[in-house]
């Protein structure tokens, strides 16, 4: 078994879960935020057998979007210096990030 965690934009999360579920795969859904953007995201917990995990990647890839944001420039007064950009700089976002984990064991009660 594998637990895929998936970090996807909150816009494409409604259209992925949709999908999920007409393939009967089951998910849970964490409200998320990137660490540089610090923007809220989504991380998908999506519990699969072995078999399984390629066709999920593939409705995840189907359903997320790469968009372009604006990262506007930050003070870095009462802020951390480490994080300053003097200038507004375009980063794509997406369309998802993914990890594949190993499940050891899986119980439901
Ligand atoms: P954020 O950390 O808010 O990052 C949003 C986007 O900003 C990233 O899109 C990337 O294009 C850009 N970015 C991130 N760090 C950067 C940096 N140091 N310099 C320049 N640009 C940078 P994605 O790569 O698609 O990531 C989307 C979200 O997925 C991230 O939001 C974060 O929440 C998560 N993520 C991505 N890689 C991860 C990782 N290795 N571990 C954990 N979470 C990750």
């Amino acid at each position: 078994m594998k637990l895929i965690m998936a970090i996807v934009q909150d816009k494409d999360t409604n259209r992925l879960t949709d999908a999920l579920a007409e393939h009967d795969y089951k998910s849970t859904k964490l409200a998320t935020r990137g660490g540089f953007l610090k923007e809220g995201n989504t991380t998908l917990m999506i519990g699969v057998d072995d078999g399984q995990v390629d066709h999920v990647l593939e409705i995840i890839e189907e359903n997320c979007s790469k968009r372009d944001q604006m990262v506007a420039p930050i003070s870095p007064m009462g802020g951390n210096a480490d994080s300053y950009i003097p200038k507004p700089v375009k980063v794509e976002v997406g369309g998802a990030n993914v990890f594949v984990l190993p499940v050891e064991s899986f119980f439901h009660f």
